[in-house]
């Protein structure tokens, strides 16, 4: 595995803490709301806003930039909290999270959030619309610009995913960069139950991926795994699919133990705490 740089992974550490920080003052904000998950795949979006796609925080539409497509409309409070960290929204419009008239709903809408580029509630879409555009973006000569779907592992419950799974690699788009939250969870259960997916390497490499599957909350190898695939990442080439183990509430123990983490619903005197513990274990890794 290649070594990360400390000052970078530093930078993307502290990113990564703003991010989960942004999540749990938008939890607090509305005494609820998809709390788990996001804090989950803090890390992931960290190095996707912070380190590795293109584009221009004062020119979300920028022609340029690389996409990034988040499916799970319900994970929108952790894309909202990593705009914020990239400059594209102001931090402190994090706190009208859900509220009436805010840009940002609780669940993702192109039409609200700048930078936000998918209305992502119905799921199972998101990889089928990353299809189209890294089609699309080759079709106009910018095959270089990348096309990234952010989906969750309850997304790879819908037909629809793996029809787009097969369309990506008979369109060769070595554009097209799909990372999957493999949370172990779902609405109705744990995802093994409802309906099993595994082994997720065999299935996507049977579809003519390149896999990659890491520890999700390891930020090291989310780097090198994003290093990875924008360096294999070709136009006529192989879609690549990055999966992502990781774990829900991850960095706030107080909420890494709730029962119900597909929606979390917290006492108000339990944010405070989150919010301190995160700091703490924040702190505790920099030494
Ligand atoms: C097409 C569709 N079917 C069902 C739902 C209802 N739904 C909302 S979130 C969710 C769970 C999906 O699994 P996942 O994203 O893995 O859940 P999490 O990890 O966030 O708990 C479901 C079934 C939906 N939004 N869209
Ligand atoms: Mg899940």
């Amino acid at each position: 595995m290649t070594t990360i740089d400390q000052q970078r992974l530093a930078r993307v550490a502290e990113a990564a803490y703003q991010i989960r920080m942004g999540v749990l003052e938008q939890g607090e904000a509305q005494g609820e709301g998809y709390v788990g998950q996001a804090l989950g795949i803090a890390d992931v979006l960290a190095a996707a806003y912070c380190d590795k796609l293109r584009y221009r925080p004062e020119e979300p539409e920028w022609d340029g930039r690389d996409r990034f497509l988040l499916s799970i409309g319900h994970y929108a409070l952790a894309l909202y909290a990593a705009l914020a960290a990239g400059g594209v929204i102001p931090r402190e419009e994090l706190l009208t999270y859900a509220a009436d008239d805010s840009r940002l709903p609780m669940s993702g809408m192109a039409t609200y959030t700048p930078g936000m580029e998918i209305s992502g509630g119905s799921l199972g879409h998101g990889l089928g619309q990353a299809v189209g555009m890294a089609l699309g973006l080759r079709v106009q000569g910018r095959g270089d610009q990348l096309v990234y779907n952010l989906l969750s592992d309850g997304e790879l419950n819908e037909g629809s995913t793996w029809e787009a799974a097969m369309s990506a690699n008979h369109f060769r788009l070595g554009n097209l960069i799909a990372i999957v939250d493999l949370n172990g969870l779902q609405a109705d259960g744990r995802t093994e139950t409802v309906l099993n997916n595994e082994p997720q390497q065999d299935r996507w490499a049977a579809f003519g991926w390149q896999v990659q599957r890491i520890d999700g909350n390891d930020l090291a190898a989310v780097l090198t795994a994003f290093d990875v695939a924008a360096a294999n990442a070709k136009v006529d080439g192989a879609p690549q699919v990055i999966l992502c183990d990781t774990k829900l509430a991850c960095g706030v123990p107080i909420l890494e133990s709730k029962e119900k983490l597909h929606f979390l619903r917290v006492a108000a005197e339990e944010w405070p705490v989150a919010k301190e513990q995160l700091t703490a274990g924040y702190q505790g890794q920099e030494k």
